[in-house]
């Protein structure tokens, strides 16, 4: 198929297991030219022979290619995104999801297969919707949070920044999460969350502050 547009270079930052995922989800108008990652051998590497352009401390200040994140752990992507002030990352959304038309999506969000993101439902900047994910009617997702693979939102369902909705929960409409959660796999989610409180089980009661 003839290209209007030669594709944008593409770099992810990381290249363990989710940046498998997301490469596997880059589509026609992006070519994926390398990694960054403090273990020059990660699996993007081994697998995907996708090579290693430095560590995560040598990511440049003027990155030219365009940035996805694809490390998993939240708190090391909150770390690492003052980093890349200067650059631009884009939204990837793998080619079997369904994003509504309505939906609002922000740069860095990722959208793995079979996930749904449904009307007027907005997702913040380097948010993270994982295989299988649902995202119902009027959700807020924030900034760099993940919804992992399974995990189930009513309508109206708030979800703070960095915070992680676990594998396979559930989390009742309305519900407010707040920043920096996290809800075990498996939960089930009936009441409202406070900022950086741990809920696991069902119905889903705190473990912990963190
Ligand atoms: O559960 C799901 C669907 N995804 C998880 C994701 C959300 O978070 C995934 O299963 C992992 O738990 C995690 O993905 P992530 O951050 O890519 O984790 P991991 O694969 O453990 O890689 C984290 C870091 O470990 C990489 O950035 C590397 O620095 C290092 N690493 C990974 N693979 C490696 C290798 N280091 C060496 N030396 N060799 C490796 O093969």
């Amino acid at each position: 198929m003839s290209q209007s547009h030669a594709p944008h270079p593409v770099v992810l930052i990381g290249g363990g297991g989710h940046a498998l995922v997301v490469a596997e989800a880059i589509g026609q108008g992006a070519v994926l030219v390398g990694f960054y990652d403090d273990a020059p051998d990660a699996r993007l590497a081994g697998a995907a022979r996708v090579p290693c352009l430095g560590a995560l401390r040598e990511i440049p200040a003027a990155l030219e290619p365009w940035y996805m994140l694809a490390l998993g752990d939240l708190a090391l992507r909150r770390r690492v995104l003052p980093s890349l002030a200067g650059a631009r990352s884009f939204a990837i959304t793998h080619r079997t999801a369904f994003v509504s038309e309505n939906a609002k999506v922000g740069p860095g969000v990722f959208v793995g297969p079979h996930a749904v993101i449904h009307t007027f439902a907005k997702v913040g900047p380097h948010a993270i919707i994982n295989t299988g994910a649902i995202i119902e009617h009027e959700c807020e997702i924030g900034e760099n949070a993940h919804v992992a693979p399974g995990a189930v939102l009513g309508g109206n369902v708030t979800v703070g920044p960095d915070t992680l909705v676990g594998l396979g929960s559930r989390v009742n409409p309305g519900v407010r999460i707040g920043r920096a959660c996290v809800i075990g796999a498996g939960a089930t989610v009936v009441r409202d969350v406070p900022d950086g409180v741990t809920v696991v089980g069902v119905p889903a009661r705190p473990l912990s502050r963190r």
